[in-house]
């Protein structure tokens, strides 16, 4: 059974851009997973993790799959690695960070998974884009209760056509 999922993708070393878009694709070419709709890109300053990081580019996917929340978790996981990311410091600069910010129908905390992710309803960076593409009164209603984070909306992410998201390329 097939079911939506919200991923949320983070950049902030090499071509920022690039690598949301190359990581939509690579999610694109999962098992049975297909993107359904990619958000705006957001430009942020870093929240958390050691000082003098660059910004963070950040948008979201909502994608429709028939993967494991674990399964899924681990794939994602490989993307990243594939990427280029280097897990050295916790919070710290990456070349792509993939989380998994909501599932429908599911509360999941379980050692090393908790979706929806911990820390979703406090970032902006996060919020902004999900709510793009999944416009639940619950992500409206805590974007209204949260100070303005200096999130910059970029627009759409750039011109790649992939699959569903971008049909003329499919
Ligand atoms: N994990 C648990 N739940 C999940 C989930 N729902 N999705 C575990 C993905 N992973 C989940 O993540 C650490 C562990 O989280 C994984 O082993 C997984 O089992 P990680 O990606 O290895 O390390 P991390 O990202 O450095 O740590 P963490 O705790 O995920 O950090 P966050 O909360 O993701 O924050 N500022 C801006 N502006 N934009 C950003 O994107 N991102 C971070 C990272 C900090 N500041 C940022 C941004
Ligand atoms: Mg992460």
């Amino acid at each position: 059974m097939s079911t939506h999922v919200a991923i949320g993708l983070g950049a902030n070393l090499g071509d920022l851009v690039a690598a949301l878009r190359a990581a939509i694709v690579a999610i694109d070419a999962l098992s049975t997973t297909r993107a359904l709709v990619a958000s705006d890109v957001y430009l942020t300053a870093p929240i958390g993790g050691p000082p003098g990081q660059p910004d963070y580019a950040n948008a979201v996917v909502l994608v429709e799959t028939s993967l494991a929340p674990r399964v899924l978790l681990r794939e994602l996981q490989r993307v990243e690695l594939e990427a280029g990311r280097e897990r050295t410091v916790r919070g710290g600069p990456r070349t792509l960070d993939l989380d998994i910010l909501w599932w429908e129908g599911r509360v999941i905390h379980e050692p090393g998974l908790h979706v929806p992710h911990p820390r979703l309803m406090e970032r902006r960076f996060a919020l902004e884009p999900l709510s793009e593409v999944l416009p639940e009164p619950a992500f409206a209603d805590a974007l209204a209760a949260l100070p303005d984070q200096g999130v910059r909306r970029l627009g759409p992410i750039a011109d790649a056509r992939i699959g569903a998201i971008f049909p003329d390329e499919g």
